[in-house]
């Protein structure tokens, strides 16, 4: 039994997320998600999720490539988390390029590459716009 363990926050749920959690399992045989808490995301991204950790948990728990998730509290114990989990493979996208490299003693470290032209971020603008040019009128 291979176990392969990943990170993130998951926020707004896109294709670029469901493409890494389904190349990610290729690895293995199981695929446990350590789904980045709300306080971990302000510490490194400055702002709140849109979806709550409660939420994000749910979300990536229903995924049918996830077999198991948990809240990932700091960046600084992915050790911990590898050894609690008996993962084998680490897989990151390529934005932490290199990043992870010093767990190599515990595990496959693997980089895969980002989904191209979709990120929380442009989601997030898309929808800012959107509003503006179609905006609701509840009466
Ligand atoms: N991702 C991707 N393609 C995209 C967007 C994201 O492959 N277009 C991948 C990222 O590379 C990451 C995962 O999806 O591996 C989750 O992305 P984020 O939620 O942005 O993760 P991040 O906040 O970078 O958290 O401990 C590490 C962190 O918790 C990673």
């Amino acid at each position: 039994m291979r176990n392969v363990i990943t990170f993130g926050t998951f926020d707004v749920f896109h294709v670029g997320h469901l493409n890494i959690l389904k190349r990610a399992k290729s690895f293995g045989d199981r695929l446990i998600v350590g789904v980045s808490s709300d306080a971990l995301n302000v510490k490194k991204k400055d702002r709140y999720p849109i979806y709550n950790e409660t939420d994000r948990l749910s979300i990536i728990e229903g995924i049918k490539y996830v077999d198991e998730v948990f809240l990932e509290e700091s960046l600084e114990l992915k050790a911990e988390y590898i050894t609690r989990y008996s993962a084998d493979v680490l897989v990151m996208g390529d934005d932490w390029q290199g990043r992870f490299d010093y767990l190599s003693s515990l595990v496959k470290v693997v980089y895969l590459e980002r989904t191209p032209s979709v990120s929380t971020t442009s989601v997030i603008e898309v929808i800012q716009h959107a509003r503006i040019r179609t905006p609701i009128t509840v009466c």
